[in-house]
């Protein structure tokens, strides 16, 4: 008698408070060197969106020019997307957040994108308080156009192709600190833990959250004497605490020991834990952070971990006192103000 052989149905793919499954988050293949930390951290976006059940079409993804800033093609192909042009990322942001305040706005930016050319534009997004992730994919160079030293690259430092480096750094996460922003914090792309959990608090943040990630460029600066290498940051993490999000439906286990562990409760009642380790440091405090940042800058420490913290600012659409719905979802009547109050008020220009 012939045996029927029943195969096993294959399991149905794990999806997600929305529906989705870990594929409907994914972008179109990546065209960047193998091995680039912009690719690995593309891979924490799209686990975090998929973890946090973003929906895709709430989400843009904002960039300038760079090989970060091609990035945001790799992930979230359902989401929408602007490529601005070189260090013009948070004008165009901020526009399209004015226009629309229910989208979330994830920047992806470079060293040089917004540390060098778009330093300025950088600043007056800070000072506005545009409610967006901004990241900065970190490696020290320009590396769409072949390796030439950022505005961020280390001073002494020499390399194959651009020679010797004889100008001094710019800290971005100083720069945001200095700026007004009200959430900084530095990772390492290697640590894909730590970049998941402050991705995840980020997205959570009502105001600018800078996300600054050294992230190597494995083609033109990864040799071991560089701070934006691997091996460098592989030897010289040094984590300010252990990071954790936990998003508000889920339940908060109160099972720590106490006084190692500070939480962080956001504007959505999320909470971000934060043990301590080593570092008795509280990122709330923004004179600590001056000082861990000033620092760690000269000791030559790679600090990583959420350096400032602060709720109590106003976002762009508080100050300019914008109605909460978008004002792309208002219709005519509401946008147009009628006859007499335009009357009314160039009788009082009269
Ligand atoms: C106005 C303008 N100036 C210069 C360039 C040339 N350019 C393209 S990308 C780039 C630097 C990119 O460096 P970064 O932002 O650090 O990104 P990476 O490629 O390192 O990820 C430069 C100078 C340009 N495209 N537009
Ligand atoms: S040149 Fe550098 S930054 Fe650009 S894709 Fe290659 S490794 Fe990444
Ligand atoms: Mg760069």
């Amino acid at each position: 008698m012939a045996t029927v052989v029943t195969k096993g149905r294959a399991p149905a793919p794990k999806t997600n408070l929305i529906g989705l499954e870990k594929a409907d988050y994914r972008g179109r293949p990546s065209t960047l060197c193998a091995g680039c930390g912009h690719d690995s951290i593309s891979s924490q976006i799209m686990a975090v969106a998929f973890e946090l059940s973003l929906r895709p079409s709430r989400i843009i993804k904002m960039s300038g020019i760079g090989c970060s800033s091609k990035s945001p093609a790799y992930f979230l192909s359902r989401a929408h997307g602007f490529n601005a042009l070189h260090g013009r990322m948070p004008s165009v942001t901020t526009g399209a957040s004015l226009a629309n305040r229910g989208l979330l706005p994830i920047g992806v930016s470079g060293d040089g994108d917004t540390g060098s050319i778009g330093l300025g534009q950088f600043k007056h997004m800070l000072r506005r308080n545009v409610p967006m992730v901004y990241i900065i994919e970190n490696n020290g160079v320009y590396g769409l156009t072949k390796g030439q030293f950022s505005a961020t690259a280390d001073v002494g430092q020499k390399l194959k192709y651009a020679g010797l480096n004889e100008l001094p750094p710019i800290d971005l996460c100083l720069e945001a600190l200095v700026g007004g922003c009200g959430f900084i914090a530095r990772s390492f792309a290697g640590d894909a833990k730590q970049v998941r959990e402050l991705l995840k608090a980020a997205i959570n943040y009502r105001g600018t959250a800078v996300l600054d990630i050294i992230s190597p460029c494995v083609t033109f600066n990864n040799a071991e004497d560089s701070t934006k290498s691997y091996p460098y940051g592989k030897e010289h993490e040094e984590q300010i605490q252990e990071i954790s999000f936990v998003q508000k439906r889920e339940e908060i286990r109160v099972d720590y020991e106490p006084g190692t562990v500070k939480e962080v409760e956001l504007h959505d009642g999320s909470v971000i834990v934060l043990h301590k380790l080593d570092k008795d440091y509280d990122p709330t405090d923004q004179m600590a952070a001056f000082r861990l940042l000033r620092e760690a800058e000269e000791k030559q420490e790679f600090i990583t971990g959420l350096i400032y913290i602060d709720e109590s600012r106003g976002t762009i659409h508080d100050v300019e006192h914008l109605t909460d719905t978008p004002l792309a979802h208002l219709d005519e009547a509401t946008l147009r103000p009628p006859r007499e109050a335009l009357d009314k008020v160039m009788a009082e220009f009269a």
